[in-house]
């Protein structure tokens, strides 16, 4: 597993001020979690969908965050690109699942929004 994606403490904001988010360490919750799931064999599954405007810079994002790359050249994602990223969150692994969204109007947008 690659060092950054285990997380063994709390990871506080680059910039407070742009975050509706003020938690300084882990929800006592989420540290009983783990505390039960240790040793056991049952992976996590985490879901997230990102959407936006065409070429604002959704699959970059994505590509900086999962593979640390970033490519110039524009190709538009036709569909649904998916990625899965691999954590250890308190030594608790979990699946981040992204769900790359491409940004024309069509009836797949229809089904998923509405
Ligand atoms: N200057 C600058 N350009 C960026 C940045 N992020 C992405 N780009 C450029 O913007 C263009 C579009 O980036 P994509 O990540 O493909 O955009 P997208 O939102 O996935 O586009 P669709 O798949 O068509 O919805 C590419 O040419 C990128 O190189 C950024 O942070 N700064
Ligand atoms: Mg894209």
């Amino acid at each position: 597993m690659i060092a950054n994606r285990v997380i063994s403490k709390f990871v506080l904001p680059y910039d407070t001020s742009s975050t509706p988010y003020n938690n300084s360490d882990f929800d006592p919750e989420v540290y009983d979690l783990c505390q039960q799931e240790l040793g056991s064999n049952h992976l996590r599954v985490a879901k997230c969908i990102v959407v936006g405007d065409i070429a604002v810079g959704k699959t970059c994002l994505i590509n900086r965050f999962g593979y640390n790359v970033y490519a110039n050249n524009y190709k538009a994602t036709i569909g649904v690109d998916f990625d899965v990223q691999k954590f250890e969150i308190l030594n608790t692994p979990f699946s981040l699942q992204i769900f790359n969204i491409f940004a024309i109007e069509t009836s797949i947008h229809k089904l998923l929004y509405h």
